[in-house]
């Protein structure tokens, strides 16, 4: 069965998901992927363009929490929203973006259960009122905003927290207030 995969990375995530497969084979060119479950297998094509690869046991990193194929972490200390930025991408991730109102209810159940505020990855610094993710660029599709908020509080609130105060719903902040934040990678990278 030849499964059409964008990359071999893709194809190592589809691997994954089988518990037969034993070894896979990708053919960059064709964007292809074949899962076999031993290496005898008839269906192994030895052509040029095929290379095999055996499967690596993927987690999350210690510390990290998995969710849909992504690795998150909830950081015990605190940080300007910019420095948990800068933080996130030391770790090879991002600050995390919102993008299913399945992870965010894994978000905030999270928060919950640290008892915690957290930044997100969002911002309206480029233009205010205008909200964006800022690793993507990309706009806010799912949001969960409190009552009341943004508000832009005395002109200078910029950058979003899942707040512990509002039940954990989300509100601009000043950037430079010190909280928790959530970093974001995904599992194959
Ligand atoms: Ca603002
Ligand atoms: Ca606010």
């Amino acid at each position: 069965m030849n499964i059409k995969s964008p990359s071999v990375l893709y194809c190592a995530a589809i691997c994954n998901m089988y518990k037969m497969c034993s070894y896979y084979s990708y053919n960059d060119d064709d964007k292809l992927c074949l899962i076999h479950s031993n290496l005898e297998e008839d269906t192994i094509q030895y052509g040029l363009q095929w290379r095999i690869y055996e499967p690596v046991i993927t987690d999350c990193p210690v510390h990290w929490d998995l969710f849909e194929d992504n690795c998150y972490f909830f950081s015990p200390h605190e940080r300007s929203w910019h420095d948990s930025k800068v933080y996130c991408v030391e770790q090879q991730s991002m600050l995390v973006e919102v993008k299913s109102s399945t992870q965010k209810n894994f978000l905030k159940g999270k928060a919950i259960e640290h008892l915690s505020s957290y930044w997100i990855g969002a911002t309206d610094l480029e233009t205010e009122g205008v909200w964006k993710w800022n690793t993507s660029q990309t706009g806010l599709t799912v949001t969960d905003w409190s009552p009341n908020q943004p508000d832009n509080y005395l002109g200078n609130q910029d950058c979003v927290q899942i707040m512990k105060s509002e039940g954990y719903t989300w509100d601009d902040n000043l950037c430079e207030a010190l909280r928790a934040f959530i970093c974001e990678k995904p599992i194959f990278s």
